[in-house]
């Protein structure tokens, strides 16, 4: 190792003067290039990670000055500040980081470094070890450095870094750390396992109670979405999408909301009309609050979480749905409900990719929370029976054409009334597709003609081939 460290180390220069307010430098300078060597030999045995030789080795041959470049940055409104942090080449860089916030923040270098958790109103020092190059940090809390809670640390004097590829300035997702995505072990032509149970379609009849009382619990769950794809879903309840509400006009639901997730959640009930500022709060891991409203409208209603940003919390799990029936609903033989969703895929068994969501460029669309599940696990109907499926869009990004191949509605609900009902003043009239925008919902009723695999896709094709399919199977 030493024989390495004098082969490849440039010699030792005094470091730059440089106009910092901010930073203090403390301890002796060091002159002697022996006890330097011995020094970073030290080091490096104590703590490789320290180093950077786990983060791929990008700055082993720096060269450290003794000094000590001693930095104190505040986390507020999802910023560091300051935002930029200029350090003498060689220096140890130690980070005094205070979460002046009200939601949990960290700061993870390029280099491997991390600080963990910062609660709010607290305070942390990290570590970075010797800076030898510039050296991004960010949030790695999804969507936060999408955000734009970036930190750049610049080692002043340093040499001009050659080419695009230095660990030191990977500028890989927030979320995957640049690490590969799960994307990458997709196959959705592959059959799920024998023993996979996919989620319960089957809408059951509205509790006959009118006050409605429930714990909606956050909770992180690595969960399987495709076929050896898994995510770290924050979930309601255990499953994206959470638990279907179902009642009628006028009831209440007396809900507890609890966050036993790992960051700060809320939660927004469509279904109820309401000031927001106080039951749609965020609130931090360890905390609840209570959420009371009144379903005075009758339709499918989205609720979700509502916490900055909300785009990568409901594209990570966290929406469901609230049934109100209309009053005068028919009698159905069989009722199902289905929600529609997107995943932006980030690492295995990782969380959803905040870049990705930003795009918009979704890798699975999905109906009820896994791609492709109904088609391995069909819904079941009999010729002649009428069957009502109501659908919700959850989003967070994309809209959809309800379409069930080889199917055709007869009634068609949506956004609060009949836009079809039993075909119309005609009695002939049909309906080919549900279209709905993302956090609409409604439902549609058919009756199938006779035995076979009816297959039913948001017709937004390319969705369709990303898992927005399933199958209903009819049996004479
Ligand atoms: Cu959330």
């Amino acid at each position: 190792l030493r024989r390495a460290t004098d082969a490849t180390a440039p010699p030792a220069r005094p470091a730059p003067p440089v106009a910092a307010a901010q930073p203090s430098r403390t301890g002796a300078t060091v002159t002697a290039v022996g006890v330097l060597l011995l020094a970073v030999t030290l080091g490096i045995a104590m703590d490789p990670a320290a180093a950077g030789i786990a983060s791929g080795g990008a700055s082993v041959d720096r060269v450290s000055t003794g000094h000590t470049t001693t930095v104190d940055v505040v986390m507020k409104n999802t910023r560091f500040s300051p935002d930029t942090i200029e350090v003498p080449v060689g220096d140890t860089l130690v980070i005094n980081l205070t979460n002046d916030d009200e939601m949990v923040h960290n700061l993870v270098l390029a280099t491997g470094v991390v600080s963990g958790s910062v609660a709010p109103g607290t305070s942390r020092q990290v570590d970075a070890g010797i800076v030898g190059a510039d050296v991004e940090g960010w949030c790695s809390i999804a969507g936060h450095k999408v955000l734009g809670m970036v930190l750049t640390v610049v080692a002043v004097g340093a040499e001009p870094q050659s080419g695009d590829d230095s660990p030191a300035m990977d500028h890989g997702s927030a979320s995957a750390g640049g690490a590969s995505s799960a994307a990458d072990d997709l196959d959705l032509m592959r059959e799920p396992d024998a023993d996979f149970v996919a989620r319960d379609p089957a809408l059951g009849a509205a509790e006959a109670e009118t006050v409605h009382a429930l714990t909606m619990r956050v909770e992180d769950v690595e969960t399987e979405v495709s076929p050896g794809v898994t995510q770290t879903l924050w979930t309601f309840n255990g499953t994206a999408p959470g638990p279907t509400l179902h009642g009628k006009v006028g009831d209440v639901f007396d809900i507890t909301f609890v966050n036993d997730g790992s960051i700060e959640h809320s939660i927004d009930f469509h279904a109820g009309a309401l000031a927001p500022d106080r039951p749609m709060r965020s609130i931090n891991p360890g905390e609840s609050l209570t959420y009371r409203f009144t379903a005075t409208r009758s339709g499918i209603w989205l609720y979700h979480c509502g916490t900055m940003p909300m785009s990568v919390h409901m594209a990570n799990g966290m929406f469901g749905a609230v049934i109100i029936d209309p009053p005068g609903l028919s009698a159905v033989d069989r009722e199902y409900v289905l929600v529609q969703s997107e995943l932006y895929l980030g690492a295995q068994g990782g969380e959803a990719d905040a870049d990705k969501v930003a795009a918009q460029f979704p890798d699975l669309v999905v109906f009820n929370g896994i791609a492709n599940q109904y088609g391995a696990r069909p819904l079941t109907a009999k010729v002649g029976e009428k069957v009502r499926i109501w659908v919700l869009d959850a989003g967070p990004n994309v809209g959809s054409s309800f379409h069930v191949v080889g199917g055709q509605f007869d009634t068609v609900f949506t956004e609060g009334d009949y836009l079809l009902r039993d075909g119309g003043s005609t009695g002939t009239g049909g309906s080919q597709v549900l279209d709905l925008a993302v956090a609409q919902g409604g439902f549609v009723e058919l009756t199938f003609p006779e035995a076979g695999s009816y297959p039913f896709v948001s017709h937004i094709m390319s969705d369709a081939e990303k898992g927005a399919r399933g199958v209903v199977l009819v049996s004479p």
